[in-house]
């Protein structure tokens, strides 16, 4: 009975060749695409029974020598601290409902950027720290926040995943899977291409470091003998600078940007200092272990 069944289906596989294979395929992208939405579903669930008010932070992974491999995570990271916000970290599911990393979860609802996420808090918690600086700082602190995570941020971009090519990025990385190796060369093209719309991407190694090397030294002018940027209490801009500056002094070995912060620029690297000993006092705790 059973061996006619087997028999059956292998002639009628043979006369119906390519619907056949036509069905398998759909049967098995149909497969995965429901085991995905399940688990998806799944993990939403988990997510929104967390309790009330608890942040959940979606992420790229922690790195060996910083807690995110991703200064837009360290950032929103650094403010949740700085603000007493309590948080979760989340490393199944990096990328958000804007596509990018970090995002997060708050009683069940979803939302992307990290600076549209600090602002939701700073008025959920009433913990804006910028709303109590002086209007002359409050303008300052957008600027300069603005040249971190708007201009900073795309030279640096340059440097990791163009003129590092991603490598010392994905040493820092868990394991990664095959397939996601054999895709690197099209994520770098990708970011590649974004930096060329951006503009950055047209100009050449030594123009960008020295474009970039204006920012960092007006920081580094600005900060002087301050504690934090904008005087002796750290706000909202200090975790968007630290959240990048922490990338350079830990994640880019070898790069010029690390020669600046750690030694051109030396108030940058005290800061940086300043800032993990502050807010960060479980730093080592939070780092991804050697093996
Ligand atoms: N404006 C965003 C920028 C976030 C961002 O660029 N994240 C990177 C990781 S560091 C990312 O997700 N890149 C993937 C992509 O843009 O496709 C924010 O502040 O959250």
């Amino acid at each position: 009975m059973m061996l006619e069944a087997v028999l059956k289906g292998c002639s009628w596989l043979r006369e119906n060749g390519r619907a056949a294979t036509a069905t398998v395929v759909l049967l098995a992208v149909g497969a995965v695409s429901v085991k995905r939405y399940v688990a998806r579903k799944n993990r939403r669930k988990r997510w929104t029974a967390v309790g009330k008010d608890l942040v959940i932070v979606h992420g790229l992974p922690k790195g060996r020598r910083t807690p995110n491999l991703s200064p837009f995570v360290l950032t929103l990271e650094t403010y949740l601290r700085l603000a007493k916000i309590p948080y979760q970290m989340d490393y199944e599911e990096p990328f958000g409902p804007k596509g990018q990393s970090p995002w997060i979860t708050l009683n069940g609802k979803e939302m992307g950027d990290s600076q549209l996420i600090i602002e939701m808090l700073g008025r959920r918690f009433g913990n804006d720290f910028t709303a109590k600086l002086t209007p002359e700082q409050q303008g300052a602190a957008r600027a300069f926040h603005m040249m971190v995570t708007e201009h900073l941020a795309w030279g640096f971009r340059m440097w990791r995943w163009v003129e590092n090519r991603g490598q010392s990025m994905l040493q820092e990385m868990p394991r990664i899977p095959l397939f996601v190796q054999l895709l690197m060369p099209l994520k770098r093209r990708k970011i590649f291409k974004s930096t060329y719309i951006q503009g950055i991407g047209r100009h050449s190694p030594e123009e960008i470091h020295s474009i970039i090397e204006r920012d960092l030294a007006a920081i580094s002018l600005y900060l002087g003998y301050k504690a934090f940027l904008m005087g002796s209490d750290p706000c909202e801009v200090d975790c968007a600078l630290f959240g990048s500056l922490a990338q350079i002094m830990w994640n880019y070995p070898g790069s010029p940007y690390e020669t600046m912060v750690k030694v051109k620029y030396p108030n940058l690297k005290e800061y940086v200092l300043r800032v993990k000993e502050r807010l960060w006092p479980d730093w080592d705790q939070c780092l991804r272990s050697p093996k």
